[in-house]
């Protein structure tokens, strides 16, 4: 599987990220650096994540759920991903989505995908798997390829 549609950010990159998190004045530096949920509307604030009060909430339960209430500075690097570069996430998340990685997004996927989403964009809620075929298979063989996923997660993103 080859991994070079995936341009990771680069040290210099990873580094100014780092140093805008560990200067965030809610930043905990105990336990490998965090920021608790309570104040992700703070983090959304700093960062220019400009999401609705409600996707911010379900933004909070997730790494509540996840991530024990806390973002880490991984955590931190993905929401500053999905602002950054929404083609980028949008293949990283595609090919996670394959999940026996045979290329192609399967009902079961899709249910998975959508709940990923819905983190990103409340709007996603009610979309069904026929409705994600028919808007993804650009090719129109009936299937939705990875790279047919992650071109629906993009436009799905962009606003
Ligand atoms: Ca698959
Ligand atoms: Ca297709």
């Amino acid at each position: 599987m080859s991994q070079e549609k995936i341009k990771p950010y680069t040290e210099t990159e990873l580094e100014v990220f780092k140093v805008t998190f560990k200067n965030l004045p809610f930043y905990k530096s105990e336990d490998g650096g965090y920021v608790t949920t309570d104040n992700i509307p703070e983090l959304a604030k700093a960062i220019n994540y400009n999401r609705t009060d409600e996707e911010l909430a379900v933004v909070k339960e997730y790494f509540d759920k996840q991530f024990g209430g806390r973002v880490t500075f991984a955590n931190f690097v993905d929401l500053m991903a999905t602002l950054h570069d929404t083609t980028q996430i949008a293949i990283n998340q595609a090919k996670l989505i394959d999940a026996d990685g045979n290329g192609f997004i399967s009902q079961d996927e899709f249910a998975s995908l959508l709940k990923s989403l819905k983190v990103h964009d409340g709007r996603l809620r009610e979309v069904t798997f026929e409705e994600f075929v028919t808007a993804a298979d650009s090719n129109q063989d009936g299937l939705v390829s990875v790279e047919e996923c992650a071109e629906w997660i993009r436009k799905a993103l962009g606003d």
